[in-house]
């Protein structure tokens, strides 16, 4: 059984879609650090919650980065949300002939062993864009923020990214900022739990962790 740890069930929707284990949402409000970095965020949230659930434990932490912000709402796309929501973000973007935007997040795992943990190896393949510049404003404090303290329990990173525009809410599916994140002629929230999957950040960061959870060697 995997803990997804979040108090968001779109996700979970998401991630039973991808992973053979069983995934279930652990409802828990992990504290969130004051950092720049999703990296930063979502490790120092899977520590706390792999304690929390003292079981294997996956915690994500995604944002919206809009390219004619630089990058803004990023790791603060929750708090924007809240503020001042979807519809507002769209608008505040409109008088932009910048319309690009990307998708990201960051899967972090922890289960208590010691397995060759972040942040060596990392996959940073799809690690492009100004999206990085705003996430990864400090590559060493972030790094060292990932690692955590000396006795700190190791955590794996995957991240995913998908490039999109904002556009005009459409849509009645998905959660968050679907409705106006479009990819490839639709928006997120026009398509079904599958789309999304196939082609989004989620979908992408949850593949390259099935694959390194399904291998014995790790
Ligand atoms: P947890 O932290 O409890 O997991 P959350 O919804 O706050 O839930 P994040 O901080 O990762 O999760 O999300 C940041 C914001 O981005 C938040 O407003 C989400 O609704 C939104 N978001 C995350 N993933 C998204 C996706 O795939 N599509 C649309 N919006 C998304």
């Amino acid at each position: 059984m995997l803990n997804f740890v979040t108090t968001n069930p779109g996700k979970v929707r998401e991630a039973t879609d991808y992973l053979d284990d069983e995934v279930v949402q652990f409802d828990f409000d992990y504290p969130e650090i004051q950092a720049d970095s999703l990296r930063a965020v979502a490790a120092h949230g899977a520590r706390a919650a792999y304690r929390a659930a003292d079981g294997p434990v996956i915690v994500d932490d995604a944002g919206l980065f809009v390219d004619a912000f630089d990058g803004f709402p990023g790791p603060y796309s929750s708090y924007v949300e809240d503020t001042v929501g979807v519809e507002r973000v769209w608008r505040m973007t409109e008088p932009e002939p910048d319309r690009g935007a990307a998708f990201k997040t960051v899967i972090a795992y922890c289960d208590g062993a010691d397995f060759a943990a972040t942040p060596e190896p990392v996959d940073r393949e799809d690690r492009r864009g100004q999206d990085l510049a705003a996430d990864d404003r400090d590559a060493a404090t972030t790094d060292a923020q990932v690692r955590g303290g000396e006795d700190a329990v190791p955590v794996k990173l995957f991240e995913g990214r998908v490039p999109g525009e904002i556009v005009a809410p459409r849509g009645d599916g998905g959660f968050g900022f679907d409705p106006i994140f479009e990819h490839d002629g639709r928006t997120f929230a026009e398509m079904s739990t599958e789309e999304k999957n196939a082609v989004s950040h989620r979908g992408r960061a949850l593949s390259k962790f099935a694959a390194w959870h399904a291998d014995a060697d790790r």
